[in-house]
């Protein structure tokens, strides 16, 4: 039996880059999906990508898009994968409010293109499927710690989008006898985590205002509560999830919840800046406790219109099953953003806005 063949939709994300990186030191031959764009989006994997014209090269990239139902075809018929993960998306929750038809197109119904792919080529038997399913499933359901049976209840375009899609692989598995799961992972952050995400929003501004390059740092709303992990645990749970004899769905969390503003105060701690908190609402604002500097204010312009106020995940199931531990814990995490954002600014690889 040759290498095993690994289709990964979303390569150039955050969590693509990490997946890549994992499968390739396990001896996979790694296909990516990324999208064309008028600007470099390829920094999270250019250090794994060779020349394919250089004798053996494992990694591969090909364009693609999620609303391309011919394009995903061809792609699944060239590649002839055993692993399919699924990670390409409109991950960003705020920004579905905004373009929610697309998020809906992009994130559900181009879940159900790649498994239709899947079911048209005859690959139902032989190839395994893993949905990048979500937290924001659960929305504000009043339940917490959430797992595998708790409801679901989303709250923003994304969520709605991300519910299809999660149906959907379930539907394709009862349905085709599809190897295929969902991973219901909450949220997992990393030095390469988009710049719009709240926390790297928080580690680059820690960094930018640090060093004097920014004054302030501008948020929404500092109660919401999240379960914040390390992707790199987090794609190693994915992984597991897929050499299972039989698919299922899991949870991958930590546990440990923290709210933004515990976020805020972790990340400047790490400058040695300690912020005390002034006034409440949209009024309120963090203070350098030492200097009285205002450093943090609140920008009405980031609140949703519905929000989802606690996340905290409960991963017994992936624990026992999947013998799956996030290593990573918050202050590691926030330790490791921080610094690379440091670096990011010492080697002058800083740039634009969030
Ligand atoms: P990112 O936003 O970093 O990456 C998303 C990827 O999808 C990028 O490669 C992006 O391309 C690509 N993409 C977006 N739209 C399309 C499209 N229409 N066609 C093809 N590719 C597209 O997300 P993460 O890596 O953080 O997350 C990976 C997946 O896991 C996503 O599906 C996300 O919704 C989900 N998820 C993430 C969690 C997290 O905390 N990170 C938690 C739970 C689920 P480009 O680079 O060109 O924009
Ligand atoms: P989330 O992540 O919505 O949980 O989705 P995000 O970091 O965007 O928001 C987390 C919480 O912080 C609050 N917040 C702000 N958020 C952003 N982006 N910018 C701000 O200025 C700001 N101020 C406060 C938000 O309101 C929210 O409550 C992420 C994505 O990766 C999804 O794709 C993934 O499915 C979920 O995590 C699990």
């Amino acid at each position: 039996m040759g290498d095993k063949i690994a289709l990964i939709t979303g390569i150039t994300g955050q969590d693509g880059g990490y997946l890549a990186e994992l499968l390739l030191a396990k001896g996979y031959v790694v296909h990516g999906v990324r999208r064309r764009s008028s600007s470099f989006n390829s920094g999270r994997i250019d250090h794994l990508y060779r020349d394919p014209h250089e004798s053996g090269v494992r990694f591969f990239l090909h364009y693609g898009d999620q609303t391309d139902s011919s394009n995903l075809i061809r792609l699944v018929q060239e590649t002839r994968p055993d692993e399919i993960y699924n990670l390409a998306a409109q991950s960003h929750v705020g920004v579905s409010f905004e373009t929610p038809e697309y998020t809906g197109n992009a994130d559900g119904l181009g879940t159900l293109r790649l498994l239709e792919a899947v079911r048209l080529l005859g690959r139902t038997q032989d190839c395994r499927f893993y949905q990048a399913s979500t937290s924001e499933l659960y929305g504000d359901i009043q339940v917490w710690p959430q797992n595998e049976l708790t409801p679901f209840r989303p709250r923003s375009p994304y969520g709605v989008a991300k519910l299809y899609a999660y149906w959907i692989t379930v539907n394709y598995r009862e349905a085709w006898g599809l190897h295929a799961s969902n991973g219901i992972l909450f949220n997992h952050e990393s030095p390469t985590r988009g710049e719009t995400f709240v926390t790297r929003k928080i580690t680059r501004a820690v960094a930018a205002i640090a060093t004097g390059r920014q004054d302030a740092l501008y948020l929404g709303n500092l109660d919401a509560i999240r379960d914040w992990g390390h992707a790199r645990d987090y794609v190693e749970g994915m992984w597991r999830m897929l050499q299972q004899p039989t698919p299922d769905d899991y949870v991958l969390a930590t546990g440990e919840e923290n709210s933004v503003r515990g976020f805020v105060e972790a990340a400047f701690a790490e400058v040695g800046t300690r912020i005390e908190w002034k006034g409440s609402g949209v009024e309120e604002t963090g203070l350098d406790a030492a200097t009285g500097r205002t450093l943090v204010r609140i920008d009405p312009g980031y609140f949703r219109p519905t929000e989802v106020p606690r996340l905290i995940g409960d991963a017994s199931k992936a624990r026992e099953r999947l013998g799956w531990e996030p290593k990573i814990k918050f202050k590691e995490l926030v330790q490791e953003m921080v610094q690379s954002d440091l670096a990011r600014i010492g080697a002058g690889r800083d740039g634009g806005h969030s």
